[in-house]
């Protein structure tokens, strides 16, 4: 008999990625869809598993779907990477940021309590929930948490509830405190994908410019590719734990401008990029870098991709995708 899996966020970045794996490892993988809100496929599509995902309806925001759900499914893993994961949209829309991210878990955790206590269960976590809490410049499992937007609060709620539940009730919970992983699914609004999208534009010749925010903040990035296997692992573990997951390294935003710009052949990236305030957020996390000693040691795993690969292959795929554009325009 197949495993079963449910991905809330299916249709997200993380999901298909996740959703490919599970299925080459013989899955049979669910996703959960808000059918009302005319879904996007895309990401599916760009990875060819569009057919080969079970849609079930149902949003975190409505116990009754979750309950229903996960009752009909009753699925041996449950990967929560549904979310509202733009931090600068979460001040503007705090509350239904809170109803998701935190509420929506203790619906979807209380939903395992009745209907399928068996099931593994992973929360999505993040480094945003560190915000200004760090050790020597690191973020690891033990460090303090200072989030500094409602989505970072939003997300340690969830994180604390997703703990209760395994200490309370002896559900197999985990939490994976991931730090920021990109790939050419990542949404056009998160800052990666904004760089690489202007610069394919800027190449082709149909931009002129990209307007940015505060170049000075560092991120440890990854690709959400390898990301998904921690993910896995994570619920393959006799215990349930709580894991940090990134590469250790970290580059400012400059960084990542000056080398998706290198990608095309511009070194004087700066006549091309416009500062613009009103992307600078009310509260910003100036830096975040992970200490991986744990998932390396404990899960075995460790990032294939590099900065510079990540780079590189999200400027190749958006100019890829803008070069089709034109031609069909
Ligand atoms: O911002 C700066 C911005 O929106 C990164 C989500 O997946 O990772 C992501 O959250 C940095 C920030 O991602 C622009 O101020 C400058 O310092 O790409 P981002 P994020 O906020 O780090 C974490 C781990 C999650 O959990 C989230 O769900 O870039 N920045 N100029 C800008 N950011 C944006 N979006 N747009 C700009 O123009």
């Amino acid at each position: 008999m197949a495993k079963t899996a449910l991905i809330t966020g299916i249709l997200g970045q993380d999901g298909p990625y996740l959703a490919k794996l599970l299925l080459e490892k013989g899955y049979k993988v669910y996703g959960l869809i808000r059918r009302y809100s005319s879904p996007h496929y895309e990401n599916l599509q760009f990875l060819g598993i569009m057919d080969k995902i079970n849609f079930v309806d149902g949003d975190l925001t409505d116990d009754a779907s979750l309950l229903n759900v996960i009752k009909t499914v009753r699925p041996e893993e449950v990967y929560n990477l549904a979310a509202q994961s733009f931090v600068a949209a979460s001040w503007e829309q705090a509350k239904i940021t809170t109803e998701i991210n935190a509420l929506g878990v203790l619906s979807l955790l209380n939903a395992i309590k009745y209907f399928s206590p068996t099931s593994k269960f992973y929360q999505a976590s993040t480094s945003e929930m560190f915000g200004l809490g760090n050790d020597n410049g690191y973020q690891d499992e033990n460090t303090m948490f200072h989030p500094r937007s409602p989505y970072g609060i939003s997300k340690v709620y969830a994180y604390w509830m997703t703990v209760n539940f395994r200490e309370s009730y002896g559900i197999y919970t985990s939490n994976g405190i991931l730090f920021n992983h990109e790939s050419p699914l990542r949404g056009i609004q998160f800052v990666t994908r904004k760089i690489t999208d202007g610069v394919a534009k800027i190449k082709l010749g149909m931009a002129k410019n990209i307007s940015l925010g505060n170049l000075a903040a560092k991120r440890d990035w990854g690709f959400a590719g390898d990301y998904v296997e921690a993910m896995y692992l994570m619920l393959q573990q006799k215990d349930p734990d709580d894991y940090v997951v990134g590469t250790g390294e970290f580059h400012s935003v400059q960084d990542f401008v000056a080398l998706a710009f290198k990608q095309i052949g511009v070194s004087d990236w700066k006549q091309y990029v416009i500062i613009d305030p009103r992307y600078n957020r009310p509260a910003e996390v100036p830096h975040l870098r992970a200490r991986t000693t744990k998932v390396n040691t404990k899960l075995g795993w460790k990032p294939k991709v590099t900065f510079e690969e990540l780079v590189s292959m999200m400027v190749t795929a958006d100019i890829k995708r803008q070069e089709m554009v034109l031609k069909n325009s």
